[in-house]
């Protein structure tokens, strides 16, 4: 099983779900899309009791790894894999929704922070830009389709919040797009996990206005942030809650957290999970925390599905 005492390889990842997909056949299937530019598979896990045809089911969509340095959003995805399949306490998680697994969105960043570079943030492509080669990688989190390009994100290749040439310009954002597409009427609730700062944020995160449903966006984020301080240490920060825009100081367009919530998806969140210092360490979480980050942001989860089931 999955070793939460690291940070893990691609590969070890790769094989938990595969695992977790052979030893629970009825439950997880693993689908790969698509493969990366650098042609590595791209992967997620649906999860089911009632094999994704319960129409009536609401379903949860949690990803990681979009950004390629944040090394502890994967195992808090990676984690709900496993409350939902080899370590059940929440049984009404698993039978009442659908659930869509996606901890590694950006394969080639994830495996360059390992091999090459630790900080790398982007994909890892090539072929989206003039200097194709020189500065590769698009911010996959300026990529999407949401006043895409217009704040917050850069023209230039060699930058970290690089937009891409056009907006889905990345297969990595063409497949989240694509999950949220395909289940837009059923997804209820969407998290894309991040770090760090220990924040739950909001749409509209492009100019730091509330959507139709800001009430519900607050409240709910306000309930999960509650049950993960409830379930914290008193060394790690305290959570804050609200629009992205307006707790990060400053406006970003093309994020996944906006276009889900344009699209229709009535909650969507980015976290910042912890880290405990500044700077670039803040993405060096020591490696001793990953178990704690994972069983509060489980805690969080638990709550806010909860609560997505009762508004949907
Ligand atoms: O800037 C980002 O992409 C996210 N922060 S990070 O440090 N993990 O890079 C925050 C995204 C917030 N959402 C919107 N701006 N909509
Ligand atoms: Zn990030």
């Amino acid at each position: 099983s999955m070793p939460f005492n690291n940070y893990q390889r691609l590969s070890v990842i790769y094989a938990y779900m595969a695992d977790i997909a052979a030893r629970f056949p009825r439950i997880a299937t693993l689908v790969t899309p698509a493969n990366s530019f650098q042609g590595r598979p791209i992967r997620y896990l649906r999860i089911s009791t009632t094999n994704f045809t319960d129409r009536r089911k609401p379903v949860i969509f949690l990803d990681g790894g979009i950004h390629a340095r944040e090394w502890i959003s994967p195992p808090t995805v990676i984690w709900a894999i496993r409350k939902l399949t080899e370590d059940v306490t929440e049984p009404d998680l698993l039978n009442n929704y659908d659930w869509i697994l996606f901890p590694v969105v950006n394969p080639d960043g994830y495996e360059f922070t390992f091999t090459n570079t630790r900080f790398w943030r982007k994909t890892r492509s090539t072929n989206t830009h003039a200097s194709s080669g020189l500065c590769p990688g698009v911010d996959g989190n300026r990529n999407y389709d949401f006043f895409w390009n217009t704040v917050g994100t850069s023209n230039s290749p060699c930058s970290d919040i690089y937009a891409g040439n056009r907006a889905f310009s990345e297969i990595e954002t063409r497949v989240v797009r694509d999950i949220l597409q395909t289940h837009r009427t059923r997804i209820a609730l969407y998290i894309t996990m991040h770090s760090f700062g220990s924040m739950v944020l909001y749409p509209w995160g492009h100019n730091g206005a509330l959507s139709q449903n800001g009430l519900n966006l607050h409240a709910v984020g306000v309930a999960m942030a509650e049950a993960i301080q409830r379930n914290s240490l008193s060394y790690f920060p305290r959570y804050v809650v609200g629009n992205s825009a307006l707790v990060l100081n400053y406006r970003a367009s093309g994020a996944a957290e906006d276009y889900a919530h344009l699209i229709g998806i009535p909650l969507t969140y980015t976290f910042e999970l912890p880290g405990l210092s500044g700077g670039t360490q803040g993405f060096n979480l020591n490696p001793r925390y990953i178990q704690q980050v994972c069983r509060e942001t489980w805690a969080g989860l638990i709550v806010g599905v909860r609560r997505a089931g009762q508004l949907f």
